[in-house]
């Protein structure tokens, strides 16, 4: 007598079993015994039940055999899923890597943009001079940079006045009266920029003491001045005093292996990183030439439009400062490290030509603001 192969339709049922006198009924088992319910034999002689028995002993040894058999087979198949697991995780490393770095470099843009854009629109107002609200130190060979001007309220809160009347100041001396209770303690240390009653005239100031009794303030030129085009012997009486925070931002390209955007409040706490890996910043200035509430971009050759600095050989020293309306700004972040099976550069934008060949990816943002204090 043949035993039947294992017929997965009957997996789990009661095994039916020929006695040794009835050779014409068809024997099965179950293939599996964990899974089948305990099994007996029905003796049949062909016109019906005839008794119920015990399993014989070597289907038992047979599912032995079989159990190991599929133990091997799934070892096999388990080795070769988690070769292929240890495989795509291998190849997906870099992948992940990469999108990790590219997404912090989009972060750093975005964080970076974010602080310039918004001191940007204070700067300026309250009398400050055009020309001094904004400025530009621009560079055709690596990244420019830039200074605000930006009105402080928080040195002396109003309703201390924001635009200090300057009661005498004749232009060369080291102190000025300003009007009566308009000055605080907390204005020793800042700076301010002082100008003359017909704003042609101006100066920035560190104060270096305060004397609140008589409104009294001693005081060193700037951090870095910003002196009259009159000559320091201008007459300030009925003159105005604004203070102020005189924000730098710059990319510090001091480690090669970690540009910084940096912003320096001149506080005295030097320049603070802003945002990492960011190896470039670019800006142009537009100048609302003719009035007409536009400013025209062509970029083809030098001066064709009004934005000066977005194509290279241009330069503003001819331009009114009152003119000013906007910045064009462009910041590039790259990639914390170098992947070598990729080949990039550094962009050609505005008045700088590309960098050479490296293995960073770049992203660039650029973003126009317009100066809200300037121009109304
Ligand atoms: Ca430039
Ligand atoms: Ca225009
Ligand atoms: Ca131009």
């Amino acid at each position: 007598m043949t035993r039947q192969g294992p017929d997965p339709s009957i997996r789990g049922a009661c095994c039916v079993v020929a006695s040794g006198s009835h050779p014409h009924v068809l024997r099965s088992y179950a293939p599996v015994r964990s899974l089948a319910p305990p099994c007996t034999r029905r003796l049949l002689d062909g016109q019906g039940f005839q008794g119920v028995g015990s399993l014989p002993t070597d289907y038992g040894q047979g599912e032995k055999g079989s159990t190991l058999s599929e133990l091997l087979v799934a070892m096999a198949l388990g080795l070769i899923v988690l070769v292929g697991i240890y495989s795509f995780y291998i190849t997906s490393m870099p992948v992940y890597a990469l999108q990790d770095q590219l997404l912090e470099t989009q972060q750093n843009l975005r964080i970076g943009l974010e602080l310039v854009v918004e001191d940007i629109q204070r700067a300026g107002g309250n009398g400050i001079p055009a020309a001094t609200a904004v400025s530009v130190t621009n560079s055709s060979t690596g990244a420019d940079s830039f200074r605000l001007l930006i009105p402080d309220s928080t040195i002396c809160p109003p309703p201390k006045p924001q635009v200090i009347p300057i009661v005498t100041y004749n232009g060369s001396a080291a102190n000025m009266f300003l009007s009566g209770g308009s000055s605080c303690s907390t204005m020793d240390g800042k700076v301010g920029i002082a100008v003359t009653a017909d704003g042609l005239n101006y100066r920035t100031i560190q104060i270096t003491q305060v004397t609140t009794t008589n409104d009294k303030v001693n005081f060193s030129p700037g951090l870095s001045p910003m002196n009259s085009p009159g000559g320091l012997g201008a007459d300030y009486t009925g003159g105005t005093l604004v203070l102020l925070r005189q924000v730098d931002y710059t990319v510090d390209l001091t480690d090669p292996t970690k540009p910084v955007l940096k912003r320096d409040l001149n506080d005295g706490s030097g320049a603070q990183s802003l945002a990492n890996y960011i190896e470039d910043m670019q800006i142009s200035l537009g100048y609302d030439r003719n009035s007409d509430g536009i400013l025209s971009e062509t970029g083809s050759v030098a001066n064709d439009d009004e934005w000066v600095f977005n194509i290279s050989s241009e330069s503003n020293a001819g331009e009114a400062p009152t003119n000013l309306r906007a910045i064009d700004i462009v910041l590039i972040g790259r990639t914390r490290l170098q992947d070598l099976r990729f080949k990039g550069a550094l962009p050609a934008v505005m008045d700088r030509g590309a960098g050479g060949t490296d293995g960073y990816r770049r992203k660039v943002r650029e973003t126009k603001v317009q100066i809200r204090n300037l121009g109304v």
